[in-house]
């Protein structure tokens, strides 16, 4: 058993204080308690915080525990059992931590699961809450819309009830998404932009979205929204499209893959640099008063556009043929064709163009992107060119 599965089953003590759990929650039902109103942001408070991250086996969720880590936190992470090992993001942040001293602690759990969400939060206590788990694919959304709207949305619900229920004066983070413009009625998106949700993930979200505002009007908790424009990396999950373009072209260069097949090439997306994404999440919860906020480059591009800027990067020299579903993209050195179009990828509805306008968080809390599109793609080609193991063409 290694140190990760040790933490977690050690915590299995916890039935000791079920019957604790239960009388606090008739106590606290159903009343105003003062001591979950939000307190102001202090340096001791900053010296000793707590964190808990829900999806911190995640691409966000591993850069924010980085992240939150060098700030001098201790992070708990909840994660939920799979039959394969998915820590792959995390397991370097376990090297230095020891058992006796554990900054860095993961436990079982899962946002279907209302009892392990009060149990962790109750061994936890944590300061800081980052709900950044979901069942967070658009294209799966469509075939499992009950299971989103149950994780993604209903998730939500269960963990600030949680929170509500337990009485802690923790800050609540809720990772909301740009997905919520959907079929945006104006262009660019800020915080005023109306919701017009294009999927069962948007509606889920927009859901969540809705519940996180009203838990800070309903009972003064201070629950924020970070709706935040698309954000990728090299640790981005491999079926969103512009990890699976840099992650194919390195596979075909490394010859274990002939073809790489995409949906629509034409819709546009506001792509920023996840790690710089993170860092504005914690942003919000330092702020004197609870406030939701867009996080976006105010730039778009299109699936084609990525698409060809990695070919480029990856120094592989291209032609197009065909329109439509017949389109493809043709190696002129080889001359072998290495992007088709699949129909299968289309989705029932599509979300056409988005792009975000983050000059609320620019100016409140001081943040801003750095990394431009051809930067990104660079720094995610490299990587998995490095993953494949080969070089440029
Ligand atoms: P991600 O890589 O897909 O990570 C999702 C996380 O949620 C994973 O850790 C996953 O665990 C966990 N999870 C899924 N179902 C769960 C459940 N039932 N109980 C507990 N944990 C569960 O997503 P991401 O890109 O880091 O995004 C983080 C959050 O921001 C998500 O809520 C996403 O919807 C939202 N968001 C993302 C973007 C973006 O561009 N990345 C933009 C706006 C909003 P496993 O590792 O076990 O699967
Ligand atoms: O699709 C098109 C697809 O799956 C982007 C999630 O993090 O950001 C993400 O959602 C676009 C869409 O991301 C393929 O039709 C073409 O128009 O990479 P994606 P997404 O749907 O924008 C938002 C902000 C979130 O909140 C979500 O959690 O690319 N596309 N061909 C394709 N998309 C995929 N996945 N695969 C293709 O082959």
């Amino acid at each position: 058993m290694n140190a990760v599965e040790n933490l977690g089953y050690s915590l299995r003590s916890i039935g000791k204080i079920r019957p604790w759990i239960a009388s606090l929650k008739t106590l606290f039902i159903h009343t105003d308690f003062p001591s979950q109103r939000f307190q102001p942001c202090t340096m001791s408070m900053t010296m000793s915080r707590r964190a808990l991250i829900t999806g911190i086996t995640g691409q966000d969720g591993s850069y924010l525990a980085e992240f939150l880590l060098t700030k001098g936190y201790a992070v708990h992470g909840l994660v939920r059992r799979a039959s394969t090992f998915n820590r792959g993001r995390i397991e370097h942040l376990f090297k230095d931590v020891s058992r006796d001293a554990p900054n860095f602690q993961l436990h079982y759990g899962d946002l279907a699961d209302s009892n392990s969400l009060i149990r962790i939060l109750t061994i936890a206590k944590p300061d800081e809450v980052y709900n950044l788990a979901a069942q967070s694919h658009v294209g799966v959304s469509f075939d499992t819309p009950e299971y989103t709207g149950d994780i993604t949305g209903i998730g939500t619900t269960r963990l600030l009830e949680a929170l509500r229920t337990i009485g802690l004066p923790t800050r609540f983070y809720q990772a909301s998404s740009s997905e919520l413009y959907g079929k945006a009625l104006t262009t660019p998106q800020n915080e005023d932009t109306p919701f017009y949700p294009r999927s069962p993930y948007g509606c889920a979200k927009a859901y969540a979205y809705y519940l996180t505002r009203n838990y800070r009007e309903s009972y003064g908790m201070f629950a924020v929204n970070g709706i935040l424009f698309n954000h990728e990396s090299p640790r981005r999950g491999e079926n969103f499209v512009t990890r699976k373009i840099t992650l194919s072209i390195a596979n075909i260069l490394a010859g274990r893959q002939e073809c790489l097949y995409l949906g629509n090439l034409e819709a546009k997306r506001d792509w920023g640099y996840a790690k710089e994404f993170v860092e504005g999440m914690w942003m919000m919860l330092q702020q004197p008063v609870p406030d939701d906020f867009v996080l976006a480059t105010g730039r778009a591009a299109t699936v084609r556009e990525f698409l060809e800027l990695a070919l480029t990067e990856a120094r592989i020299p291209f032609e197009r043929t065909g329109i439509g579903k017949e389109e493809a993209y043709r190696d002129t050195r080889t001359g072998k064709v290495i992007v088709k179009i699949d129909p299968h990828y289309y989705r029932p509805a599509e979300v056409d163009f988005l792009v975000g306008d983050a000059s609320k968080a620019r100016s409140k809390l001081g943040w801003q992107p750095k990394t431009s599109l051809p930067e990104l793609v660079a720094i995610m080609m490299e990587a998995d060119l490095k993953l494949a193991g080969v070089q440029k063409a």
